[in-house]
């Protein structure tokens, strides 16, 4: 067992810059765009001790007849492993700005690995992202990474088989992602394939519709004290939120949540994290898919910062 003391208050950004595993180019440039919408400063205006760590280094596209390409995702997804890491042992918490969410992994399987598995999953976004090779439709490695986590087989032969035990055992050698300690929210556009998958505790937006916000994130907070894990990571793509709300992102699908149902999902979170007694505690952020391109007036990036801000506990009145 490690000897684990968490720095509370101690975050390390990082960016990573990577978006040739998507549909759409563009998100390369979300870590800038999330930055200068002012992730480092809101942060720091609720007296977190803040240091950007800059971006990881993010290869050329490159043609293959693996996965499509494979070589930059795994080149990109490594390093970030190692920063989290470093950023893990030094009881800090990353803060990962992507990117395409196949970054992801990297720092998911830092914590997986930092934390001998012992690790919640909660994946806030319109898709499930529980594709392996042999069920996409797309063959974009953007929407496998819960199963690249969750050790799932590929489901093809020959170099793409090859590459994806690869990747997998460049993430998490040993310990998997348990899928009963994933928690989905936000999902409106899951594959037939993916549904049969999803072990843990997937909330649909028709779940969030039904229960409203509160009840939904007080099912969250009991999933995950029953699971019993003790650290928890959150995978925030800012497709989860309302295109209408939230253009910039490459993967957009209508029927999201609000600007106040996000808010309110962020502060219940926090709310919860901050209870006396409470058994698991905050590891790791993602903030994914924010892509410029098809945005306006960096309102998405805008949005995101708040978001993060909200569940590191900024309130109304303070
Ligand atoms: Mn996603």
């Amino acid at each position: 067992m490690y000897f684990y003391r968490l720095h509370w208050a101690v975050i390390d950004v990082i960016g990573a810059p990577f978006d040739l595993c998507g549909k759409r180019l563009g998100s390369r440039l979300g870590p800038a765009a999330v930055r200068l919408a002012g992730l480092v400063e809101a942060l720091e205006a609720l007296r977190l001790q803040v240091s950007d760590r800059g971006d990881v280094s993010a290869l050329p596209a490159v043609e293959s007849d693996g996965l499509r390409n494979f070589q930059p995702l795994l080149a990109c997804v490594k390093e970030l492993r190692a920063m989290g890491l470093e950023t893990l042992s030094r009881g800090r918490i990353p803060v990962v700005i992507g990117g395409e969410h196949t970054v992801a992994v990297g720092g998911v399987g830092a914590a997986l690995e930092f934390f001998e598995g012992d690790l919640g999953l909660l994946w806030i976004d319109a898709h499930a992202d529980i594709n392996s090779p042999g069920t996409t439709d797309s063959g974009n490695l953007h929407g496998m990474p819960i199963a690249a986590l969750a050790g799932l087989p590929s489901g093809k032969k020959g170099l793409i088989d090859k590459e994806w035990r690869e990747f997998q055992s460049a993430l998490v050698p040993k310990r998997k992602l348990d899928l009963e300690a994933t928690i989905w929210y936000g999902i409106r556009d899951v594959d037939p394939a993916e549904r049969s998958r999803l072990a843990g505790c997937p909330i649909t937006m028709h779940d969030i519709d039904r229960r409203g916000i509160e009840a939904t994130v007080a099912r969250i907070d009991d999933w995950l004290r029953r699971s019993g894990v003790r650290q928890l990571w959150i995978s925030f793509d800012v497709d989860a939120l309302d295109p209408v709300l939230a253009p910039g992102t490459g993967t957009g699908v209508r029927g999201g949540l609000t600007y106040r149902e996000a808010h309110l999902t962020a502060e219940l979170i926090r709310e919860a994290l901050d209870t006396r007694g409470c058994p698991y505690r905050l590891v790791g952020v993602d903030v994914v898919e924010t892509n410029p391109l098809f945005d306006s007036q960096n309102e998405t990036a805008k949005m995101a910062v708040e978001w993060v801000a909200s569940l590191f506990g900024k309130t109304i009145l303070g």
